[in-house]
């Protein structure tokens, strides 16, 4: 042997880009590509970042594989590492060529530790091994993917096992991960939308502040929230005779029935007035004064929510209000997003009225800063601390024994830090 290791840098160009997104098609490549050629797997890590692109390495007990991919460009980089004489890189890089289906590749092989330069040192081997009397010498093998929500400066995590749901809809891509913290968990575009292990903070937090502080709703309305989330929490309330919900993805819906069903669990109630449909139409030709209740339950104000964050769209969510009517939206995170929190905050004021408009948070870990915000707009005096009916809300969230709303979180949730009231003042 000339060399300690060999070390293939290769370049695959040309290569599908749906392979070259797939976390875990790409994953079982790598793995797979290790094995072929006779290597001995025993840790994997791969990510998935948000929107694109996927990065990885297999280790092994003769080094390891790594990869990063660039999907927009079909192109995929990977270095293959071996060192000894029993595992041959170049089937790998065979392998993986057919498994990315590259249309041409290249790879410089290089020798590493050439043995003609190298001094065997005089060290007592004994005391650098481990402590081996405990275990039986096979390696224990680890398998770790992340699926990755990645800002120009920020990211969030999540390990999971798998993809449960991928489908490119008219409006987004729509995929449910099986996550090992939060449960399954719906992200659009590549955002984490709901999780089964956090997902009632936000429902619960959007729908019982206003139905809790109406003195008689009797209609809502949802727009988004094809999840079922917060119809699932609003249908609690059975003062309500009708609930409608106006989703744009039916996408959306399929995904969270099969694989949130927890969340999606009232999507069939005979109260439910579920539209596919566009909820800027809806609204716009939805009847003055129909609503006492209206949540927008939308994504980021990217993609298909863009127009669900306009000045026009609140405008007529205002008309459709009944007198004493009251508009819940989501509004993003005060940290993360200040200057769409500052602006929509400026457009509820100039629309409702500035004394009607308040913000409320509540801390949901899946979510960007893990500070979440929600606005309380009322047509009339329905004041969300004044007009609040403490023991009332009290009963209900210990009848409806609820995981996060209470009396005191409802109170509590309206005190806001400094720095978030300098951003609505
Ligand atoms: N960045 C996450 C914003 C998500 C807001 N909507 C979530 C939908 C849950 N029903």
């Amino acid at each position: 042997m000339a060399s300690l290791g060999r070390h293939i840098i290769v370049e695959y160009y040309d290569c599908a880009p749906e392979i070259m997104n797939d976390v875990v098609l790409i994953q079982e490549s790598m793995e797979g590509a290790a094995e072929i050629a006779g290597a001995t797997i025993i840790n994997s890590t791969f990510h998935h970042f948000s929107p694109y692109g996927v990065s990885g390495v297999v280790v092994i007990e003769e080094s390891h594989l790594a990869i990063h991919t660039w999907p927009e460009f079909g192109y995929a980089s990977v270095d293959i590492f071996t060192c000894g004489e029993a595992v041959d890189p170049w089937i790998s890089y065979q392998f993986l060529k057919k498994a990315f289906k590259a249309d041409h590749g290249s790879a410089v092989e290089l020798k590493r530790g050439e043995m003609a330069l190298l001094t065997r040192k005089e060290f007592d081997v004994k005391q650098l091994r481990d402590d081996k009397s405990s275990d039986d010498g096979s390696p224990i093998r680890t398998k770790d993917i992340w699926f990755t929500e990645r800002d120009d400066k920020i990211a969030l995590s999540l390990k999971h096992d798998g993809k449960l749901y991928d489908v490119q809809s008219d409006f987004q891509r729509v995929e449910v991960y099986n996550t090992q913290a939060y449960g399954n968990m719906l992200t659009l575009d590549g955002m984490v939308m709901t999780t089964e292990k956090d997902e009632y903070v936000y429902h619960e937090m959007i729908t019982h502040v206003p139905l809790l502080t109406h003195p008689n709703p009797k209609r809502a309305l949802i727009i988004g929230g094809g999840d079922g989330g917060t119809a699932r929490e609003m249908l609690r309330h059975e003062g309500l005779d009708e609930v409608v919900m106006v989703e744009i993805d039916d996408k959306v819906i399929e995904a969270c029935r099969e694989h949130l069903s927890s969340i999606a669990s009232a999507l069939d109630h005979p109260k439910l007035n579920l539209i596919v449909d566009d909820g800027i139409k809806y609204v716009k030709e939805a009847a003055s004064g129909s609503f006492d209740v209206v949540v927008v339950d939308s994504t980021d104000p990217v993609g298909p929510a863009e127009g669900l964050f306009s000045v026009d769209f609140y405008k007529e969510v205002y008309r459709i209000l009944s007198d004493d009517g009251i508009m819940i939206t989501q509004s993003e995170s005060p940290r993360f997003n200040n200057k769409v929190f500052k602006e929509i905050y400026e457009v509820y004021g100039s629309i409702f009225g500035k004394d009607k408009v308040h913000c409320y948070l509540a801390y949901i870990p899946t979510y960007p800063t893990g500070m979440w915000s929600f606005s309380y707009s009322a047509k009339g005096d329905a004041h969300p601390l004044n007009d609040f009916n403490k023991e009332k809300s009290k009963k209900f969230s210990d009848e409806q024994d609820l995981s996060y709303y209470n009396e005191g979180i409802h109170e509590s949730a309206f005190a806001l830090p400094n720095f978030v009231k300098k951003m609505i003042k």
